[in-house]
Parts: C-alpha cells; sequence; structure tokens
C-alpha cells in the first residue's frame, strides 16, 4: 500500500474481451475494488471493440494505439493502449485487449509529457502479452511491466505542472511567408497586407479548445540574416523542448532554394544534436493557384522535395504545398501539424472510422469551430487521401460552413459542390461544452435515418474524448 500512495502510478489493469465480455484480468493494486476495475475494462474495451473493426483484419498489427482516458468517478485518468491477442478460436481470430495505467486526474500532465517513454514501455509488454500462453505468464509480465514504470517515476522528482506546454516553432528564410500563413490561417487578412519582416521572435498562443490541458505557444522566429544567426546560436534554447516544427520554403523563389534546404539542413543537425525529434511540417509556401503548374515550380517542388527526404530521414516529416490564396492549403497544413500533438489522434480516428462504416460514408472530417480539423478518416482504396477529395470543394465548403455555424439548424446537406452524384452533409454535434461539426464525404447512397441513429454512440465516446484531445 505504502508503495501505492507514495507513487504517480495508481493502478495498472490488463483488460481482455473474452467469453464474460470486457474482463479486467490482472489488475493492480489487487486490492482494487470490483465495480472500479470493471469500469475500467469496459470503458476501454468498448473503445475499442466498436463492433466489425478488427473482426475483418487478419493480423493482430492491425489495431495498436494509445489513448488517454478520463475516469471522472474514479478521479484517475488512464493511459490505454488498445490492441489484439490472436486467438483461433476467437470471433475474428482475435480478443480485443487493453493495458490501462492509472493516475490521479490532477496527475495528468505528467502522461502527456511522458508520453513517448511510456509508450515505449508500454508497448513492449504488450508484445509479450500477446504471446503469452497462460494466466500465469500474464501476470509476470504485468508485475515487470510495473516494476519498470516504477523505476521510471522513481527518477522525476519535479513537482507537475498543472498544464502541459507546447512549443511549436515556424521557422525558415526571411519572407518565406511564416507571418502571413498564422495570419491567413486565422482568417486575419487585413493584417497580412501589413505584414512586416519579424524582427526576433513573435510568440502568440494557439487554443484549440477554451479549456485544454495544455498551453499551445507559437514561435514565430524573424527569418532575416541577423536573426537566424541568433537562432542558430542560442539554438539550445529555441530548440529544446520544441513538440512541433514548421519550416517554410518559398516555392517561387528559386534563386534561394539551396540556401533555404541549406538552413533546413542546419535546423535538423541541431535537433539531433540536441536529441530533439519533433513531428515536421515542410511548408513549400507561395504555391498560388495562378501557377501551381509553371515549369520552373514543379522543378523546385522536385528538387526540395528529393532534398527534404535526405536530409531528415531520422524524423518523421510532412510536405504541404500552401498558399495564402488557397485556405484549404493552409488549414490542412495547420491541422495536421496539430493533430499530431494529440496523444488522442488515433484514438479519434478509429471513432471516425467506425462510423464511416456505420454509415457508409467515404470520408469524414470533424472540424472544431474555427475549422481546424481534429481528425480526419477516409476509406482507402475509394479515395486515397480526405484532403485531397475535400481540396476542389473546400472554398465552397468554407463558405458553407461559416454560414452554417450562424444556423439553428444542426444539419445541412450541401448542395451544388460539383456536378457528380457526391454528397456532402454538414452535422453540427454538440460535445462536452463546444459545438463541433462533422463533415461527410457520401459517394453514393444517402442515409438520414443511419446518420442520426449512429450519431448518439460518436457523440458519447468523443465526450469523454474531447477533454483529453490536447
Ligand atoms: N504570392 C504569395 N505571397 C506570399 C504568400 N505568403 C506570404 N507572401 C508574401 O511574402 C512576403 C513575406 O511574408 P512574411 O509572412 O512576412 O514572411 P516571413 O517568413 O514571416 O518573413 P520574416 O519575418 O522576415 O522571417 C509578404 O510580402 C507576403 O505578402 C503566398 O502564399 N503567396
Ligand atoms: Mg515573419
Amino acid at each position: 500500500m505504502s508503495e501505492q500512495k507514495n507513487n504517480i502510478i495508481k493502478s495498472i489493469v490488463l483488460s481482455l474481451f473474452d467469453d464474460d465480455g470486457p474482463t479486467p484480468k490482472i489488475y493492480w493494486p489487487t486490492t482494487m475494488d470490483e465495480s472500479s476495475r470493471l469500469l475500467i475494462a469496459m470503458k476501454t474495451i468498448s473503445l475499442l471493440m466498436g463492433d466489425s473493426v478488427y473482426q475483418n483484419g487478419n493480423s493482430s498489427d492491425s489495431v495498436n494505439y494509445f489513448g488517454i482516458l478520463p475516469f471522472p468517478d474514479l478521479k484517475l485518468n488512464g493511459l490505454t493502449y488498445f490492441f489484439l491477442i490472436l486467438d483461433p478460436s476467437a470471433r475474428g481470430n482475435a480478443k480485443a485487449a487493453t493495458i490501462t495505467v492509472l493516475i490521479n486526474e490532477d496527475d495528468r500532465v505528467f502522461f502527456y509529457e511522458n508520453m513517448k517513454y511510456l509508450r515505449v514501455m508500454i508497448d513492449k509488454f504488450a508484445s509479450k502479452v500477446q504471446l503469452a500462453k497462460t494466466l500465469e505468464e500474464n501476470k509476470k509480465i504485468m508485475d515487470e511491466l510495473k516494476e519498470e514504470l516504477f523505476n521510471f517515476t522513481s527518477e522525476i522528482k519535479d513537482p507537475f505542472s498543472l498544464k502541459r506546454q507546447i512549443k511549436i516553432l515556424m521557422t525558415g528564410l526571411d519572407r518565406a511567408g511564416k507571418t502571413s500563413f498564422l495570419h491567413a490561417v486565422k482568417q486575419r487578412y487585413s493584417e497580412i497586407i501589413k505584414t512586416l519582416p519579424t524582427k526576433g521572435v513573435a510568440r502568440s498562443e494557439e487554443k484549440i479548445f477554451e479549456e485544454q490541458n495544455s498551453i499551445v505557444s507559437i514561435w514565430d522566429l524573424g527569418g532575416q540574416k541577423k536573426y537566424r544567426d541568433i537562432f542558430l546560436e542560442q539554438r539550445k534554447v529555441y530548440l529544446y523542448n520544441v513538440d512541433l516544427l514548421f519550416y517554410f520554403i518559398d516555392i517561387q523563389d528559386s534563386e534561394r532554394i539551396p540556401e533555404a534546404i541549406e538552413l533546413f539542413g542546419t535546423v535538423i543537425k541541431s535537433l539531433i544534436e540536441l536529441e530533439e525529434f519533433p513531428p515536421i511540417v515542410v511548408c513549400l509556401s507561395k504555391f498560388d493557384p495562378d501557377i501551381k503548374n509553371a515549369k520552373d515550380i514543379r522543378k523546385n517542388i522536385k528538387i526540395v522535395n528529393e532534398n527534404i527526404k535526405e536530409l531528415s530521414d531520422r524524423f518523421f516529416v510532412k510536405i504541404f504545398q500552401t498558399s495564402i490564396f488557397d485556405h484549404w492549403s493552409l488549414i490542412s497544413a495547420y491541422s495536421y501539424g496539430l493533430s499530431q500533438l494529440s496523444p488522442n489522434r488515433e484514438l479519434f480516428e478509429n471513432q471516425l472510422k467506425h462510423y464511416a462504416k456505420k454509415i457508409s460514408s467515404d470520408a469524414i472530417l470533424l472540424l472544431n469551430e474555427n475549422g481546424i480539423i481534429l481528425s480526419n478518416f477516409s476509406k482507402p482504396g475509394i479515395s486515397e487521401k480526405v484532403f485531397e477529395i475535400s481540396a476542389p470543394h473546400f472554398q465552397t465548403l468554407y463558405k458553407t460552413f461559416k454560414e452554417f455555424k450562424l444556423l439553428k439548424q444542426d444539419f445541412l446537406i450541401s448542395s451544388g459542390i460539383s456536378s457528380e452524384s457526391k454528397k456532402i452533409i454538414f452535422k453540427k454535434i454538440p460535445v462536452e461544452k463546444y459545438n463541433l461539426y462533422l463533415l461527410l464525404f457520401m459517394e453514393k447512397e444517402l442515409n438520414i435515418d443511419k446518420i442520426d441513429k449512429n450519431l448518439p454512440k460518436l457523440s458519447k465516446n468523443l465526450n469523454d474524448l474531447i477533454q483529453t484531445y490536447i
């Protein structure tokens, strides 16, 4: 007991979906009351089950993701790993399984700040659970996991802050379009015209939700040589603990492309030196609608793509082509970056996937009130990427979205998007104290009843997850 009192980790539960339904198989502390451990098994397994999802997959690799879940009744927060255990006798040849590590809800920043270490640890022991043959073996594995987690937490001394601090850097040469991007993404159009070169650093804050567990600071770094030199000299200060890095390259400025690539290489080198490996979003900026097909632009894109890939193979990098005259290009790049910060991104995606299947939708976007894409899903095969299908429609969609927000009704079928049978449905869903918006892309049938019938379950799950989105 004393062990439990002093440690930040309050409980660890391995749950399985077996003949009795969601079952807490192995739990620590062993004194944990039955209703608490059942609650944990039920909630985690039911998020994973979502009916048919895994039963069609024939590999246990098709599910493995993490999520942070609130358990308000227990005043605990859980970090859950969802995975499958192959079992020829089970429906779909696999059993749903979860490992949940629980801490007091006031300590939840601990999860956000240590996610990358915890993921590695839990993942390792889950792989062992997948291979274990007996309950005894599993008990041993879970004991080892507990020991490793305790070793890890015993090294942490600092009192936890109440909020997770997230740092986003906007980097690139001068005039690459960093500041304009930020103005345009917030639709502060009148500011774009007035934008001056950034002196030093301009800091601002992003709020995805009014109440969130994190403070998201955006550092817009001045790219002029004098500021760039300071940034590189004091790279420890700037790059330390960076959670997300945007790098801008002016794709129209052929002459300075080598210089832009060189700076990118320097930033990468510094990150490696500091052992920081944030996700990186590269924006090939000024990719304006009227010059998209110009020969030299195409050539520049090719050169940049090749060089970026080569320089950053140890990083998770995503390249977008953006223009302040194409709002969708900005929103998709920006949202993509932000979504990388959510420890629940896979859980959200999975929720959308279940719902899409139920209502036969080809693709779904989940937006917050500012139009930031919190999560998206698209059916493989039909349309590779929801971002790509949405792009040609987005100007119209966005306008409709803004009008829709003002309407009393919670439902809108967008017409005149295209001449084909494609339909886009807007659906307002109240989640917690917020309004979120679903954009449903329907290629074939349109069955409003199905959409409505399956919505409450989606809303209910999102209600839980939104509190720990970021
Ligand atoms: N055509 C076009 N011009 C752009 C675009 N984005 C930015 N610009 C222009 O590029 C110039 C530089 O933009 P800024 O946003 O100030 O560039 P920055 O990267 O913040 O520059 P520093 O603060 O000096 O590092 C401005 O004149 C912008 O209007 C774009 O997408 N297309
Ligand atoms: Mg600037």
